[in-house]
């Protein structure tokens, strides 16, 4: 197998690997140590079947297990229904998956989780010539490279999610961030369970038009709160800290979904595109158990 960069900040491309052949320990550990190096990995290889896609994955942890079948049809692999499919083509007047054609914002999976999986897994089934291509951020690079001023309004503060999602227009009260049956509170500073580096917490804010978060951040009120975000949002999406992947149909996209940000372009919507996709949920190879709790 040979590698190239792909970034400044991030991001290494891996040809030449057959992904249709069960992947020995030697090749996953040199891929986890890639991964860990670069934070988002490119795997070049062929469209796969969704049992091929799935335990591929596996090799590296335990993809998520909930049922996709409130976003479409799910696909039962020996009765695991969690593969879940990204697309904006339609069949029989449905779905096939999530998330349509237009542009997502900047986000980490499974933001509100206790533990936010330590990875994510996309597969490039069908693709578009052009648009919708997958941005990821490092928020290690990112955060290294804090202007002083935008440090200092971070540094000590918490952001609150709500648990539920477009929930709170117009009757919120300021104390109620602090409770953790509405919302989650987490350090906007965290350092990374395996390497050790100081990354930002970005979470979630705007996703899609039916996915706005409206977080908060400790001691700020909603316009603070909403100030303080479009500063942060503006520094991870500066150029030098992203990789934006251009899919060929057969690649393997999967990124550090706690040191990394991602987000999707819009594309034309009578292009059809779809990815399989997968949190991966715990691993002992991409995350050492609990010492992923720690700071
Ligand atoms: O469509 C994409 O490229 C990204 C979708 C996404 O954010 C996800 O599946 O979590
Ligand atoms: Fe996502």
């Amino acid at each position: 197998m040979q590698t190239r960069r792909l970034a400044d900040a991030l991001g290494i491309e891996v040809v030449g690997l057959d992904t249709t052949a069960p992947l020995d320990e030697g090749t996953r550990d040199a891929l986890v140590d890639l991964f860990h190096q670069h934070l988002a990995l490119v795997i070049r290889g062929t469209v796969l079947t969704p049992r091929q896609y799935v335990d591929l994955i596996r090799k590296f942890g335990q993809p998520d297990a909930s049922d996709t079948s409130r976003y479409h049809e799910p696909i039962d692999i020996d009765g695991f229904k969690g593969l879940r499919l990204v697309s904006n083509i339609e069949s029989g007047g449905r779905n096939v998956g999530q998330f349509g054609n237009d542009e997502m914002g900047w986000h980490q999976d499974r933001w509100t989780d206790a533990v936010p999986p330590p990875a994510t897994a996309l597969h490039g089934v069908e693709v578009t010539k052009s648009g919708g291509r997958t941005g990821i951020a490092s928020l290690v690079a990112a955060y290294d490279a804090l202007p002083a001023d935008l440090l200092a309004r971070i540094e000590g503060r918490s952001i609150h999610f709500p648990l539920k999602v477009n929930d709170f227009e117009g009757e919120l009260d300021d104390a109620d961030i602090e409770d953790p049956a509405l919302f989650r509170k987490v350090p906007l500073v965290q350092r990374h369970a395996v390497t050790g580096a100081k990354f930002l917490f970005l979470g979630a804010r705007r996703i899609l038009s039916y996915i706005d978060t409206a977080p908060r951040i400790t001691g700020l009120d909603k316009d603070g709160s909403a100030a303080l975000l479009d500063a942060i949002y503006d520094h991870v999406a500066l150029p030098a800290f992203n990789y934006l992947h251009q899919w060929r149909a057969g690649d393997i996209l999967i990124w550090d979904n706690r040191a990394c940000a991602h987000r999707r372009e819009s594309f034309d919507p009578d292009e059809r595109r779809l990815l399989y996709g997968t949190p991966i949920v715990t691993s002992d190879v991409l995350w050492r158990g609990e010492a992923a709790l720690a700071g």
